[in-house]
């Protein structure tokens, strides 16, 4: 090689390495750091998927609406989020997990196939608990709801808060109900959580776990009698086509729970984080409302579709709650005693306020 050939060549290597140190690196992906907030990523923008179960109508779907529209706004664009509805994604259980594999960012089950994740929560599925959406509102957004939620670290899910899904009727193609008498023997769906199932087999019913993206087809077909589900969710979900009777059983009021992947959540900068958490709770209050507004007003609708409502007296109402105690203190031990206090003792402070 000439003597030319080698400065040329020693120039050339000199200059590569002066522009790739003058460029520097390229922007960092947001660092995922164990339970550390992220660096903020210049331009970058990140996507928050959003999966329910529930329709477009349903107001848990008008409450992932407003927190797209909070946090896309309070982050200037830099954080978007992608809502589906209708188990476009999956079921509940199929979407935590997704959470858990950072395929999903966020969704909002009801608490009780949380408690396949985290055992404790089975305890906020206690039939008859609270007795009141206000009581719930006040023990679930207190000290008790956060120490609930805190349990949730370990299994890579952030809950950022406590939205609503109500209290749950009973439904049926068969036969009114107006006592445990007229419960026995109806094939009921449940939820995928092991104390459901227990409660609906003491009352006399014959309780089949099923993901609720099954749930018309199954009721469709007769494959089972009946489920239970709030007002709001029987009659958006269209199941007046193929549920003849509703009782206000009002057996459990069922939370749901704002869900974030952990993974996604520690790689937003604090200022990232506070805005999520912010939007979650300022959305839950605003689908709460929604869904009290739904639940109020579509029995009257469920009548006129067809529906036969029928009323649950205190006798029989009472009967139920003696016949599930037995469940609920083998459910007390299982998942702690101490625990359970905790929430009996905050929904009884609640009440005195
Ligand atoms: C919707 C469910 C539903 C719940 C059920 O994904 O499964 O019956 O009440 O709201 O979470």
């Amino acid at each position: 090689m000439n003597y030319f050939k080698i400065i040329f060549t020693t120039i050339f290597i000199f200059a590569l390495f002066f522009v790739a140190a003058a460029c520097g690196t390229a922007p960092a992906e947001p660092d995922a750091g164990e339970g550390t907030a992220g660096e903020a990523a210049p331009g970058v923008q990140r996507t928050i998927r959003a999966g329910i179960g529930l329709n477009d109508q349903h107001p848990q779907y008008l409450g992932l609406l407003k927190f797209k529209e909070l946090v896309e706004e309070r982050t200037d664009g830099s954080i978007v989020v992608e809502t589906y509805h209708s188990g476009q994604l999956g079921d509940d259980r199929s979407m935590m997990e997704a959470l858990q594999l950072g395929t999903q960012e966020v969704t909002v089950p009801s608490t009780a196939p949380i408690a396949g994740f985290v055992q404790e929560f089975t305890v906020f599925d206690f039939p008859f608990l609270f007795p009141s959406n206000e009581v719930a509102d006040e023990v679930l957004d207190g000290e008790v709801g956060q120490m609930m939620l805190d349990k949730l670290d370990d299994q890579n899910l952030v809950g950022l808060a406590y939205w609503e899904n109500g209290f749950r009727d009973l439904t049926n193609a068969r036969r009114a109900v107006a006592s445990m008498e007229d419960m026995k023997g109806l094939s009921i769906r449940t939820m995928e959580n092991e104390l459901h199932l227990e409660a609906f087999r003491a009352l006399g019913a014959n309780p089949t776990p099923m993901a609720f993206t099954e749930l018309f087809t199954a009721l469709q077909q007769g494959a089972v009698d009946g489920q239970e589900n709030p007002v709001a969710t029987v009659y958006l979900q269209g199941f007046h086509e193929v549920q003849d009777h509703i009782s206000n059983t009002h057996h459990i009021y069922s939370p749901f729970v704002f869900l974030m992947s952990k993974t996604f959540f520690d790689s937003l900068t604090e200022e990232e984080q506070e805005i999520v958490r912010d939007a979650a709770r300022e959305a839950g209050q605003h689908q709460r409302q929604l869904n009290r507004e739904a639940n109020a007003q579509y029995l009257d609708d469920l009548q006129e579709e067809g529906m036969t409502y029928t009323e649950i007296d205190e006798e029989a109402r009472q009967e139920m709650i003696d016949t599930v105690q037995p469940v609920l203190d083998k459910y007390a031990e299982r998942i702690g005693q101490d625990i359970v206090d905790q929430v009996y003792e905050a929904i009884r402070e609640a009440q005195e306020d």
